[in-house]
């Protein structure tokens, strides 16, 4: 049978995960979409025939089974969907960041931890996308010698309203913190941020673009512009230094055309596209592992590893010094790859 999926919040990213599933998952199906937001839930429902709406995620488990929840709420509201989910024994697909706090991190992983395995994947899904993860080979084969610096740049067209200052790491910047780790094999130990330049085009207030200084255990350093309100469309790129090369990748995502003496090439206008394949592999691993009974991609301990990051960089937006990022836990062994399979 397949799984039935509960999605939490019909904004942007979770009615996009309502028609990817119907559409393109196979082995699971929306059944519920909670939203209090009436209208916004009903538009999403639409979506997935004979699905649900619902208010809250209590109503929904009341009235109709649920093996499995897609958070896709801003994350100060993720801690309080993700406890009962676990009480309950749900697999979990929670949206990035994990939560708003390192306390609020720390609360789920302890949670979770009283269960026999791993339940939660972050969707953290740039762990998917085919650039990163050639780059990533790239840098463990070592061909072209060790990873010493790498180049970042996150481009969005324009922000939501509400967006603070301090979204630009835990909401935006928050990918690079995970996918940095990822693709250097090893921690951020420190981050310093840089103010540029204000962008006029930015709402009032917010100061951007911004770039973020990351250093990793062996000195391997990454910068990261990133830039919210640069409006042409949504980019993100990675130039990676090595020993002996550099390699590219984020700057072919749609086709090239020459015509009338021109050369040109489309941008992505948001992340939907941009990360399309990569959510499409992200959602289609999380249903498989979850008929076996495991998570298969970042867990909840990589989610709280991003959330000490975060806090770092917060603070270092506001000192302009260079924190160091203290990491308070060593990885469970409850987290190890493989756990989930053997316990
Ligand atoms: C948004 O929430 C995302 O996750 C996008 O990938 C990112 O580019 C954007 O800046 C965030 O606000």
């Amino acid at each position: 049978a397949p799984l039935r999926v509960a999605v939490v919040g019909a904004g942007a990213m979770g009615s996009d995960h309502v028609s990817r599933i119907t559409r393109r998952i196979s082995g699971a199906e929306v059944t519920a979409v909670v939203d209090p937001d009436s209208a916004r839930a009903t538009a999403a429902t639409a979506l997935a025939p004979g699905s649900q709406t619902y208010s809250s995620f209590e109503e929904a488990l009341d009235a109709t089974p649920i093996d499995a929840v897609i958070i896709a709420t801003p994350g100060f509201l993720h801690e309080p969907v993700i406890l009962p989910a676990l009480e309950r024994g749900l697999a979990i697909l929670s949206e990035k960041p994990l939560s708003d706090t390192v306390e609020s991190s720390l609360r789920i992983i302890e949670a979770e931890q009283r269960l026999d395995r791993p339940h939660i994947q972050v969707g953290f899904m740039r762990r998917f996308d085919r650039g990163y993860l050639e780059l990533r080979e790239l840098v463990e084969k070592g061909e072209n010698g060790a990873l010493l610096a790498l180049h970042c740049a996150h481009r969005n067209p324009s922000t939501p309203p509400n967006y603070s200052e301090s979204a630009l790491i835990t909401d935006s910047v928050i990918h690079e913190i995970d996918i940095v780790p990822f693709l250097a094999g090893e921690p951020i130990v420190s981050v310093e941020v840089k103010k540029p330049r204000r962008n006029s085009l930015a709402p009032e207030g917010l100061v951007e673009p911004q770039f973020v200084l990351f250093e990793t255990l062996s000195g391997t350093l990454a910068i990261v512009e990133i830039s919210v309100n640069i409006q042409f469309g949504y980019q993100v790129t990675t130039e990676a230094v090595f020993e002996s090369g550099v390699a590219s990748i984020g700057r072919a995502e749609t086709i090239q055309v020459a015509s009338a003496g021109t050369l040109g090439q489309g941008v992505t206008p948001s992340y939907k596209e941009r990360f399309g394949a990569a959510y499409d592999t992200e959602i289609q691993r999380w249903v498989d592992a979850a008929a076996r009974g495991a998570i298969d991609g970042p867990s909840a301990w990589d989610g709280y590893l991003a959330s000490v990051v975060a806090d770092a960089g917060v603070l270092a937006q506001s000192t302009g010094e260079k924190v160091a990022v203290e990491y308070a836990l060593e990885k469970p062994a409850f987290y190890e790859a493989g756990a989930s399979l053997t316990s």
